[in-house]
């Protein structure tokens, strides 16, 4: 039996599925992924350097200059194969009987433009800011943004709404990834280096729960050696042939 086919099977008789999906799983829609050199004017910097609060303090103009292009970059991107594939296993599971989520480290939204229901954005979106001042959410914003750093309403500057290092995760994502480890059976962590915490620890914590663990990836990663299956390749083509397999039932 090959891997797809193990991989199959369990989803078959698997009742709670959770994907905790990373930087991997976008990039065949042409989103760098976080830890590929950064592209042309951002390539002398490092994204765990820009992506925290001190940053943004020291240089609000530079740091929203990155968000900014970023937003503009996924918003011109389109879900890809394995995107599409998730979305086609949720609907598949739930017909079953049986509950799928997707815990995304990924901030660009495509796992909900491609259709995907349930979706927990353990470290934030690109596509919602917010004032520093106030905390209020900054609706329609202009694309591109006409200032650097902008100005918000409430007197503040806007940053990203996304979780930046030496941040915590927001309150209700981490309760519903909580309950999702504590239910789920099969924990398939696919497209992420397996660097970032508390993410990282996740698939350890669902295996301590009694659920099977999976690595989707095209490389290995830090944590390839404590998974119960390992599935080496790329996100897209695996998925889509893993949702074929388990349509020809
Ligand atoms: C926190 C948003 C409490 C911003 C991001 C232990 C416990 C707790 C915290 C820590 C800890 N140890 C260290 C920490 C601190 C820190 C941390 O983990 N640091 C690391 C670098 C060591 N964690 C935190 O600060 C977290 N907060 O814990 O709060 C706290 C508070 C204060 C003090 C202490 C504790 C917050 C972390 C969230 C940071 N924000 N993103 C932004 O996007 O700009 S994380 C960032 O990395 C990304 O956004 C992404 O979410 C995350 C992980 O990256 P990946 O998705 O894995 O992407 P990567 O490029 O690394 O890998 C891609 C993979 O895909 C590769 O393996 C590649 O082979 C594969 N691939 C590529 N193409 C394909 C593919 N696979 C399949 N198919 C393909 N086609």
């Amino acid at each position: 039996m090959t891997d797809l086919n193990t991989l199959a099977e369990a989803l078959r008789q698997s009742k709670h599925v959770a994907v905790l999906s990373g930087a991997g799983v976008s990039a065949e829609s042409g989103i760098p992924t976080f830890r590929d050199a950064l592209e042309g004017y951002w390539s002398k910097y490092d994204p765990e350097q820009l992506a925290t609060p001190e940053a943004f303090a020291r240089d609000p103009e530079l740091v929203t200059r990155w968000y900014d292009e970023r937003r503009q970059k996924v918003s011109a991107c389109q879900p890809n194969a394995a995107h599409l594939a998730l979305v086609e296993l949720e609907n598949w599971l739930i017909d079953a009987g049986k509950s799928f989520v997707i815990l995304t480290q990924n901030v660009d939204g495509l796992h909900q433009r491609a259709g995907s229901k349930d979706v927990v954005e353990v470290h934030g979106s690109l596509l919602k800011w917010r004032c520093t001042k106030t905390n209020a959410d900054a609706p329609n914003l202009p694309m591109p943004f006409p200032t650097y750093p902008m100005k918000s309403a409430g007197g503040g500057f806007l940053r990203p709404g996304v979780v930046w290092f030496g941040e915590h995760l927001p309150e209700d994502a981490v309760s519903r990834v909580e309950s999702a480890i504590e239910k789920t059976d099969l924990f398939i962590a696919m497209g992420t280096s397996g660097l970032v915490y508390p993410a990282a620890g996740w698939s350890e914590a669902a295996r301590r729960h009694g659920a099977l663990t999976v690595e989707l990836n095209r490389d290995p990663t830090p944590l390839s050696t404590s998974f119960d299956l390992v599935l080496r390749g790329s996100a897209g083509e695996i998925l889509s042939s893993l949702v074929s397999e388990i349509r020809r039932g």
